[in-house]
């Protein structure tokens, strides 16, 4: 393989720039490896306040630019801006093996977001992008719309936390109609200020159009058991959806009852995370009537923090103990009173639920089981393990169920 570390120390001294340790060592290493394509992590959060501002991109994307082994790149928490953006613009247009990208958490605008979508318009590698945490804004999140009305070869996107507005939430939901690459969309915690749903109403629509669609984000929403009723409508009509993330959101009982029914419905749902709503024991009750039905393919659910108590609990340990494909529950953050946590326990003794596949562990104290949190939850696996294994993004929970 070619020898990136020089190639690096000669492009710094080209451009009189002081190579950086973290990069030296990231690109050492991948010289050293033998495999035939490597992702590069320079995440910023991993090094102590060594982060790469725009100029290192530049200096990293001319390294690179050409590699054929480059197949992903990690450059979560770092000082890149607008002007990086073009940089990481033009090393897409000339990578033919670069298929992820990870820009989370640094600090892309509107421009910057407007150029990557612009460098995607003419398909090329790319599968992978995520964009969350930097402030694209509606005018970013809107080039990048338009990006995926052109086929490119973008197959998940994340632009959670991005400030999104309604406008471009629904852009997104328009162009999924056509675009047949995407099976997976992160437009978490956008900046919502009309109480209408459209941004569901538009999702419900697209999943009906769309059957290419796996995994589908929709937290901190502000949805109502309306919202969710049109959500439910839609997947009763065979969607090919996987994964519903309706995490944050404003959901009772009444949303509960329409999933389960979706459930009830032969429906294509793996995974349901509700953390963080208000179903409580009803809703709870509800989702157990489709967890015990024989066809039912669910295996992961979260009620994290959902005011639920002993009525709903128990039943869902009822629905686990009969034969059910659920593999995955997190119960956290719930009222955990001692016939819970005696049931829960029983179900880890006995190895129906697996450590690791709750986020509750049992423990003793003068005779009565208690649950502790363990940190194990749905979300656990997103940010912090191998970005880009077969844990990144899309099938981050498949993988991890499975
Ligand atoms: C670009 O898209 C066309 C179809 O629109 C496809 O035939 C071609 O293989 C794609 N090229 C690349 C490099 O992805
Ligand atoms: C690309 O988009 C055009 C126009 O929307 C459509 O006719 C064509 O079938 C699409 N091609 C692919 C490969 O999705
Ligand atoms: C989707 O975005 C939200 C908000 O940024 C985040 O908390 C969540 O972990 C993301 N989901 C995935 C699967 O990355
Ligand atoms: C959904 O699929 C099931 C089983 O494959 C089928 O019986 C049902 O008619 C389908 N419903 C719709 C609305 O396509
Ligand atoms: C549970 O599943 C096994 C294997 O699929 C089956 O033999 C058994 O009859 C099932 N039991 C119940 C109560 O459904
Ligand atoms: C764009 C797209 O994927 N369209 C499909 C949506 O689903 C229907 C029903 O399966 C297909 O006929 C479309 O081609």
């Amino acid at each position: 393989m070619e020898d990136l570390k020089s190639r690096y120390l000669s492009v710094c001294a080209e451009v009189q720039r002081a190579p950086k340790a973290c990069v030296l060592k990231v690109l050492a290493d991948s010289t050293n490896s033998d495999v035939v394509t490597f992702v590069l992590t320079l995440a910023g959060n991993d090094r102590h306040g060594e982060r790469l501002a725009d100029d290192d991109v530049f200096v990293l994307s001319q390294t690179l630019a050409g590699n054929s082994a480059i197949k992903g790149l990690d450059l979560r928490y770092n000082c890149i801006t607008d002007k990086g953006a073009v940089y990481l613009a033009d090393l897409i247009q000339q990578s033919e093996s670069l298929q992820f990208l990870d820009l989370m958490c640094n600090n892309i605008e509107a421009e910057g977001a407007g150029m990557l979508a612009k460098s995607l318009h003419k398909n090329k590698s790319l599968r992978k992008l995520r964009m969350t945490g930097n402030k694209i804004g509606n005018k970013g999140a809107m080039q990048l719309a338009a990006m995926l009305q052109i086929n490119a070869t973008l197959e998940e996107v994340d632009v959670s936390d991005c400030d999104l507005t309604t406008q471009s939430v629904i852009a997104f939901a328009i162009v999924l109609n056509n675009n047949r690459r995407i099976c997976a969309i992160n437009v978490s915690r956008p900046l919502l200020f009309s109480l209408q749903e459209e941004t569901t109403v538009h999702m419900a629509h697209m999943l009906v159009v769309n059957k290419t669609l796996r995994e589908l984000h929709m937290g901190k929403h502000g949805m109502t058991d309306t919202g969710v009723e049109r959500l439910c409508e839609a997947l009763k009509m065979n969607s090919s959806l996987r994964y519903l993330d309706l995490r944050c959101n404003r959901i009772t009982r009444d949303g509960a009852r329409c999933l389960s029914e979706v459930l009830q419905q032969n429906s294509n749902l793996e995974i349901l995370d509700l953390s963080f709503n208000c179903i409580e024991d009803d809703g709870a009750v509800y989702l157990s009537e489709a967890i015990k039905i024989p066809h039912s393919k669910l295996r992961a659910l979260s009620i994290t923090g959902n005011n639920a108590g002993t009525a709903g609990l128990m039943s869902l340990y009822k629905a686990i103990r009969v034969n059910s494909s659920l593999t995955n529950v997190y119960i956290w953050g719930n009222k955990l009173e001692e016939p819970v946590c005696v049931a829960f326990s029983q179900l880890m003794s006995s190895g129906r639920l697996l450590e690791g596949h709750t986020d509750v562990s049992p423990f003793e104290v003068d005779g009565h089981v208690c649950l502790a949190e363990a940190s194990h939850g749905l979300r656990r696996h997103y940010y912090w393990t191998s970005p880009y294994g077969e844990n990144y993004f899309s099938n981050a929970a498949l993988a991890l169920i499975s």
